[in-house]
């Protein structure tokens, strides 16, 4: 049976992983404050991302990592750099010392964010993240990209939707992933033979999603649940948006807090310059009327009176 850790254990997507799959791996479990009730199959090892000795210590010996310790939603530059920034690459690079062959990265939808709602994106996309949150993110997969191409390591990052029992509002019937679709995935990512480095969205077959998982299914993965079952009662409960944007766009509220600017302006286009056809004549009439540069005589280097002894 592998061993598997699971940094930021003691969080709400740590708490529906555990019960499926701590019957098929050995679950080793870390986070800052400790997690009392365990069940059988699950260990418990304190540790701070933020600190490279903790993480040299917690990955000791494991066969895959699931990390999702961090900070899990926008905050301040501090917050993200030291639990986000530094944990992240403490994290790789602890995993890359003790040998530790493949990572799940829990990266997120907000890496991604700033995409329309009319556009259905793949993993292909270029990220474009909608807070300092969502860059901690790209930063991670980015990290995940270089340890897998320069060190080996086989990487694979789920940009996880929102994690519940069910979609809370509007916008999650279309990200929402539910407990056992997101095992599902995991599991691929432990188990699968031939991972190098991947991104796949971390959603459940939601019929109004706005990704296209199709590396996710290329893997084997086959979603059970779809968010439309609770769309009525979701429906029924939803409050009036508090701004425009964040109905726009695929990262909600991330988007709209903090906005100083338009999202929706045109990105300005360049027009190139037209190529001048060779003027073969002028060059030399140019070239004659280009006097030589005349080579200033090197003065004679004065002479240094000697400090004698
Ligand atoms: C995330 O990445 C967060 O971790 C989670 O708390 C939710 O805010 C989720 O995104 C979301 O977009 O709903």
């Amino acid at each position: 049976m592998k061993t598997v850790l699971m940094t930021g254990a003691g969080g709400s997507v740590g708490s529906f992983l555990r019960p499926e799959l701590n019957t098929k791996y050995r679950l080793r479990l870390s986070d800052l404050r400790p997690i009392k009730q365990l069940a059988p199959g699950e260990s418990f090892v304190q540790g701070d991302v933020a600190k490279l000795s903790d993480m040299l210590r917690v990955t000791k010996g494991v066969d895959a990592i699931i990390h999702l310790g961090g900070f899990a939603v926008e905050g301040p530059w501090d917050v993200i750099l030291r639990a986000n920034i530094i944990g992240c690459y403490n994290l790789f690079e602890a995993a890359r010392r003790n040998g530790v062959k493949r990572v799940l990265f829990a990266t997120s939808n907000h890496a991604a964010g700033f995409y329309r709602r009319d556009h259905k994106i793949d993993h292909t996309v270029y990220p474009k993240p909608d807070s300092r949150y969502g860059v901690s993110k790209v930063f991670g997969e980015q990290l995940g990209s270089l340890y897998s191409d320069k060190y080996g390591m086989e990487v694979f990052c789920i940009r996880i939707g929102n994690a519940a029992t069910a979609p809370a509002d509007k916008r999650r019937l279309s990200i929402w992933v539910s407990p056992r679709d997101l095992a599902q995935l995991m599991q691929i990512g432990i188990d699968h033979p031939e991972i190098r480095f991947e991104i796949v969205y971390g959603v459940s077959g939601n019929k109004r999603s706005w990704y296209d998982n199709a590396n996710a299914e290329r893997l084997g993965y086959r979603p059970q649940d779809d968010g439309e079952r609770h769309a009525t009662e979701v429906l029924a409960k939803e409050k009036p948006a508090q701004d425009a944007l964040s109905e726009v766009y695929q990262g909600g509220t991330f988007v709209s807090a903090e906005i100083g600017g338009d999202p929706s302006r045109k990105t300005p286009t360049v027009k190139r310059a037209k190529a001048k056809p060779a003027k073969a004549a002028k060059k030399v009439k140019s070239a004659k009327a280009t006097k030589p540069v005349k080579k200033a005589k090197a003065k004679p280097a004065a002479k240094k009176k000697s400090k004698g002894k």
